[in-house]
């Protein structure tokens, strides 16, 4: 079995002191870099919005947190986070990279976001890398990075939908927990999909 590991937005605004912080975000680090080397593939994805971004509460004169619907897609508002370019858009100068084989940008459509790897929220638009592992005959895909109740839930959601075997590394990722209980609801969710959780010893 051919195995790919995806890397989900390791970069500065997702961890403590950036714009929009994941609790101990930084803290799965050292795991992530030991694990690279069990794999056949590296990815790593990262956040890559424009400065008007839809998914910016300062885009529509909202509050952070403020839920709206656009074509019929509920948008959380988030404060403005990975502008391209930007600090807080660059990957942890701690992640090691010399593994890395594709770093897949995502969310540069200003009135769209992309929360998965796979597909743009309104679950239609690829962002190729259903292609890229397909075509490189990868059967078994490993998810981790930040966040687990958003970005590396909704990419082991297509990734199973896709027809992968899924496995997020649950050791190796970090959640928002927003709103409240999100946390446990993804994970409870990728369960019932068969999606298997692990911890990074198990590998
Ligand atoms: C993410 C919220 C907004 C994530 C990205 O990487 O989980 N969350 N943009
Ligand atoms: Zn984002």
């Amino acid at each position: 079995m051919s195995r790919v590991l995806i890397i989900i937005d390791l970069q500065n605004d997702f961890c403590p002191g950036g714009a929009l912080p994941v609790p101990d975000g930084d803290k799965i680090i050292p795991i992530v870099n030991k694990i690279m080397t069990k794999f056949d593939k590296v990815v790593v994805t990262q956040d890559w919005h424009p400065e008007n971004h839809i998914s910016f509460a300062s885009t529509h004169k909202k509050n952070v947190g403020d839920v709206i619907e656009i074509d019929d897609i509920k948008q959380i508002l988030w404060p403005k986070h990975c502008v391209q370019g930007s600090y807080g858009a660059q990957l942890h100068k701690d992640l090691d990279l010399k593994k890395v084989d594709l770093i897949l940008r995502k969310g540069t459509n200003p009135n769209i976001d992309s929360y998965s790897a796979f597909f743009e929220n309104d679950k239609k638009t690829e962002t190729g890398l259903r292609y890229w592992i397909k075509g490189l005959n990868l059967e078994e895909v490993y998810i981790c990075g930040l966040a687990l109740d958003y970005c590396v839930y909704y990419s082991a959601y297509d990734a199973v939908k896709s027809g992968f075997k899924t496995f997020v590394i649950k050791d190796a990722t970090k959640g928002v927990n927003v709103p409240e209980g999100s946390i446990e609801k993804a994970i409870k969710h990728m369960l019932s999909l068969g999606i298997k959780i692990i911890n990074h010893e198990e590998l």
